[in-house]
């Protein structure tokens, strides 16, 4: 049953070749035009920064050609469209993947070389685009690709952040934080349409006036009013046949001068409230749980809703005057997570204020148009603002939100009469020592549609975090696999096996992903597992190059590759990596023969700047990687690399180059995880919980070719119920108590003893919530079985081809496929 069936009516599009008419010379004279005058310069003067530039405003051409026929035909077909609000969009680099979309990689390749310029060099040209900060925003990039790959009418709203995800530096072990400028040089893709800005409200008063039919009526003045500039990004759906818009709003301040707050007196007010406009884009928030700044990040959310919906609203109406009836058919919005929530109430005001329609008609359209997404289950991150911050900010729309609690609360009463716990339980607003606005309820109750992210998560989403919202609703609450785009995750970022792909099944793979599965009967040939591991054998050279060229190490391409590539948290777990590494270490100093095939363990993760402990971790790293590959006695057995500035293009190269996959948080955190469906793609083996979509990996992969470990989410449960003492651990285990007192020592920080205490306390006094020890002993077992497995060279060939093989089910094609007919209900359209 979990295995993908592709659905007929929304099956991706096989590559249209046809763009190959566009010739070498072709490319040649646009590259070379663009390069006089656009840029100004010429072939001899021209850096690879402006060969960049010319190639991708030479394919900007086709794209944007292709745009055009897109929104004339979404137009005159009055197509249902999904709208998709996200913070977040971790788009990377975007030249290699439109080439590869148009089918015009090899061409443009060539044409370069016929100037005289390395594709190769020309592409690491490009900034990231890195708008987000892990998987909740690389999710979003991947679903806009498949969402164009299939033909369907789609646009992804989002913020225009001056400055995206902050760089990374490592200085001294420790993890700086410099700004990100992705734009500074200016960015070929982006288009600004002025034509279509829109006025964003903000603070002031409401006023309730009467109508002639004792109609209530408000009227909101607001003290402050910012512009929304859009900026399209064109998405070039792969085979290039439909290309959506990715629209992301930049705020500026507008020329509004506010008389009527001037009158009522309220100017010092609003000036005092008079925040600079300009500000509201200004950066991507990397924290999940700012104090600093909370209101500024309200603002934004409201911000970039606000401009989306109007956006929504004047294409409507274009079709469709002041008939509202049709909206809900024609416009579904997804919301990405808690952060678009305040889209509810805003839609409700434009209803209700604006458009004059009755509450009940309003709330009718409202909730049939909004569907949720829940990213994960960590208490911090489900969103509650304080009502009077809404209050001031948005005074309309905290009336608003009570009226829907009212209305909701009446539903609660029907159901469960005089039970007031579960009213305070299911209620938007909390009634703690501050009211808060739980911005989750409000999502599930304005929402004809919650989704979790894979089986589990969505199973703890019902059982454990809405289970009276399940009662209330059957079936609102669903489960949607998350996937990754297959162009980006192996086309184009492992050129060599796309190769080995293609010539054993054909090339049709990158839109039909379940096709790999032909893959599995070579598992066994002896002459396909060679031509797969000397694949991985020239990525993992790639890859050493690299990591000498960023950090100065060497390491052995023989050794194994074990890559942890993700967020820094506590509950994904590095530091339960970490121990580990320290244990093998100890082996190897007490027993110079400890048999173990040498490993190179790679991470690369940024932390969020005010997460102290995740710092501390990234710098306990960096001084055990220090400290072990500048020891003679172990650094042939062992190195350890913490590759810096960890984004979508350095992913791109480590993915390809990974023998192991550590998939490892603690059971029942991680929602899904897509960077495990990314390294196993590329052939790469799991070591992981059960836990997110690891679950379903290791259902697809078969037990034999992937390393399990750890408490499942049920003995988790149990012994934080019984109560987990880590102290127990700690002194019954030898090995993991010398390891964690290694840490108050200064042998890893000479002249500084006590410098990564703080992670042994996390783990110890502090209770440690991630029960890094308890599953300690099961990930070192496991980590010996993979040890083995990797000498035994046939038996891991076929493994890895395994794992490739079997990741058909985790293409984004699948995940909107899933959408579409569950909860989006939309059909492609043909753009010819
Ligand atoms: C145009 C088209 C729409 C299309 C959007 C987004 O609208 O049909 O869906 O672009 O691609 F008319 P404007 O935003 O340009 O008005
Ligand atoms: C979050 C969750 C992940 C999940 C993604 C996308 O990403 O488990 O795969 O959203 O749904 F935690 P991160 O913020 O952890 O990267």
């Amino acid at each position: 049953s979990s295995k993908a069936t592709p659905r007929k009516s929304v099956k991706a599009q096989t590559i249209n070749t046809s763009e190959a008419s566009y010739s070498k010379a072709d490319i040649k004279q646009a590259i070379v035009r663009h390069l006089h005058s656009t840029l100004g310069t010429d072939e001899n003067k021209a850096d690879n920064h402006a060969w960049w530039k010319a190639t991708s405003a030479a394919m900007q051409e086709l794209v944007l050609e292709r745009l055009r026929t897109t929104q004339k035909t979404h137009y005159m077909n009055d197509t249902r469209a999904v709208h998709y609000f996200s913070a977040e969009f971790l788009m990377g680099r975007l030249l290699s993947n439109n080439m590869h979309n148009f089918n015009l990689f090899e061409t443009a390749d060539a044409a370069l070389k016929e100037l005289g310029v390395e594709l190769a060099d020309v592409l690491e040209e490009e900034p990231d685009m890195a708008l987000g900060n892990g998987g909740l925003g690389r999710l979003a990039a991947c679903f806009i690709d498949s969402l164009a790959t299939m033909e369907l009418p789609a646009i992804g709203y989002g913020i225009h952040y001056e400055h995206g995800l902050f760089r990374q530096e490592i200085k001294n072990g420790a993890q700086i934080e410099r700004p990100d400028s992705w734009r500074d040089y200016g960015n070929p893709w982006e288009i600004c349409r002025p034509e279509s800005i829109q006025e964003v409200p903000l603070f002031g008063y409401v006023e309730t006036k009467y109508g002639e039919n004792g109609r209530v009526q408000k009227e909101w003045h607001p003290g402050n009013i910012v512009k929304g500039v859009p900026w399209d990004i064109p998405i070039v759906g792969y085979g290039a046949k439909t290309v959506n818009v990715l629209r992301l709003w930049q705020s500026e301040s507008s020329d509004y001068f506010n008389w009527d707050v001037f009158n009522s007196g309220g100017y010092v007010d609003a000036q005092r409230e008079n925040i600079q406009a300009e500000t509201i884009s200004k950066v991507l928030y990397p924290n999940d749980e700012t104090e600093a700044g909370k209101e500024l990040r309200l603002i934004q959310q409201y911000f970039f809703c606000a401009c989306s919906l109007k956006d929504i609203i004047r294409r409507y109406k274009r079709a469709h005057g002041d008939d509202w009836s049709r909206f809900s058919e024609q416009v579904v919005i997804q919301l990405n997570d808690t952060h678009p929530a305040i889209a509810i109430p805003e839609l409700m005001r434009i209803l209700v204020d604006r458009a004059e329609l009755d509450w009940d008609t309003a709330w009718g359209i409202c909730s049939k148009t909004f569907a949720y997404t829940n990213h994960t289950l960590l208490p911090e991150a489900l969103e509650r603002w304080p009502v009077r911050m809404i209050e001031k900010i948005l005074p309309r729309h905290i009336e608003i939100i009570y009226e829907i609690n009212h209305r909701f609360l009446t539903l609660v009463e029907k159901k469960w009469p005089g039970d007031n716990v579960m009213k305070a339980k299911l209620s938007i607003i909390e009634e703690s020592t501050e009211k808060m606005v739980r911005m989750g309820n409000l999502s599930v109750i304005g929402s004809f549609a919650v989704n979790g992210v894979a089986e589990i998560h969505s199973k703890l989403v019902k059982e454990n975090l809405f289970p009276e919202f399940e009662e209330l609703w059957p079936g609102k609450l669903t489960n949607v696999t998350n996937g990754i785009t297959p162009r980006r995750w192996l086309k184009a970022c492992n050129p060599l096996l796309s190769e080995l792909i293609g010539k054993k099944i054909g090339d049709d793979w990158p839109s039909d992903l379940p096709r790999l599965d032909k893959l599995s009967e070579f598992a066994d040939n002896k002459t396909f597992q060679n031509q797969f591991m000397k694949v991985k054998q020239k990525n993992k050279e790639a890859l050493a190059a690299e990591i000498k060229h960023q950090t100065g190490i060497s390491v052995d391409t023989k050794a194994i590759f074990d890559i942890q590539i993700k967020r820094l948290h506590e509950y994904k777990r590095q530091h339960l990596n970490l121990l580990h590494i320290m244990a093998l270490y100890r082996r190897l100093l007490e027993n110079p023969d400890y048999d173990m095939h040498p490993r190179v363990f790679i991470f690369g993760a940024k932390a969020a700047p005010g997460y102290t402990l995740a710092k501390d971790i990234i710098f306990a790293i960096n001084k055990v990687a220090d400290k072990i590959n500048n020891d003679p006695r172990v650094n042939h057995k062992i190195k350890v690399v913490f590759l810096p500035n960890y984004r979508v293009s350095l992913a791109e190269k480590m993915i390809p180059a990974a023998d192991v996959s550590q998939q490892i948080s603690t059971a029942g955190k991680e929602a899904s995880g897509t960077g495990n469906m990314k390294l196993a793609l590329n052939g790469a083996v799991t070591i992981g919980t059960l836990d997110g979509a690891n679950i379903e990996i290791a259902e697809e992969v078969g037990d034999d070719n992937i390393f399990i470990f750890g408490m499942t989410v049920d003995e988790v449960t149990k012994l934080s119920t019984k109560g987990y003492n880590p102290y127990d651990i700690y002194y019954q285990n030898k090995e993991l108590k010398a390891v964690l007192d290694w840490l108050d020592s200064d042998y890893f920080t000479p002249g500084q003893p006590g410098a990564l205490s703080s992670l042994k306390n996390s783990m110890l006094s502090g209770g440690d919530p991630y029960m890094c020890l308890a599953d300690f002993e099961s990930y070192s077992e496991a980590n010996k079985a993979l040890d083995s497995a990797y000498r035994d060279k046939p038996r891991w060939a076929k493994m890895a081809i395994l794992n490739t093989a079997k990741m058909g089910k985790f293409t984004s094609d699948r995940s909107i496929a899933d959408y579409v007919e569950r909860i989006w209900k939309l059909t492609p359209c043909e753009v010819n």
